[in-house]
């Protein structure tokens, strides 16, 4: 069966900060395909990934880049599968630029978009896990559960305190 998930990357160096999705996603068993597609440097591959992400029964697209950022936006120009945007944070302008960049879509294509760096590269995967979830019981049940260890967690820190 094909993996229901997609990260895609403009470069090597986003993983980085998409394996904050990765690990997540390994955590809660939900397979997914990675690949490099820059929109600059290789759109004809990225254009070919999104034509096809349907057909091969991706069910989102978790896609990271940085600086101008548009990678997501291009995706999601090429496929009504939705596209799930991480902003990298870049070298010069810290990931503002990527965020921005991903963020600004004009209104009729639309990209989810998410915290820049780690924080944001996981919640995309929690979001992603979160749509799965709609069909698939026992993955909502998973997620139920990470949710209860996650608030028992919190409610330690008071104790961490005293
Ligand atoms: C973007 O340029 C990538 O998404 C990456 O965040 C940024 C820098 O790429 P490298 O110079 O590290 O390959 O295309």
């Amino acid at each position: 069966m094909n993996p229901p998930l997609a990260l895609a990357m403009g470069s090597s160096s986003d993983w980085e900060t998409l394996q904050h999705a990765a690990v997540l996603l390994d955590d809660f068993g939900v397979a997914y395909e990675k690949c490099v597609v820059s929109a600059h440097r290789m759109p004809d591959d990225m254009f070919a990934f999104a034509e096809g992400a349907a057909a091969r029964g991706l069910k989102a697209i978790i896609a990271g880049a940085g600086g101008a950022a548009h990678l997501p936006g291009m995706l999601a120009a090429k496929t009504v599968v939705p596209v799930l945007g991480v902003p990298v944070a870049s070298k010069h302008l810290q990931g503002v630029d990527s965020l921005y960049s991903i963020v600004q879509m004009p209104k009729g294509i639309p990209v989810a978009t998410f915290a820049i760096g780690p924080a944001g590269a996981a919640n995309a995967a929690l979001f992603a896990i979160a749509m799965l979830a709609n069909e698939d019981a026992a993955l909502r049940q998973k997620l139920q559960d990470f949710r209860a260890r996650q608030t028992e967690a919190a409610r330690a820190m008071t104790q961490e305190l005293r």
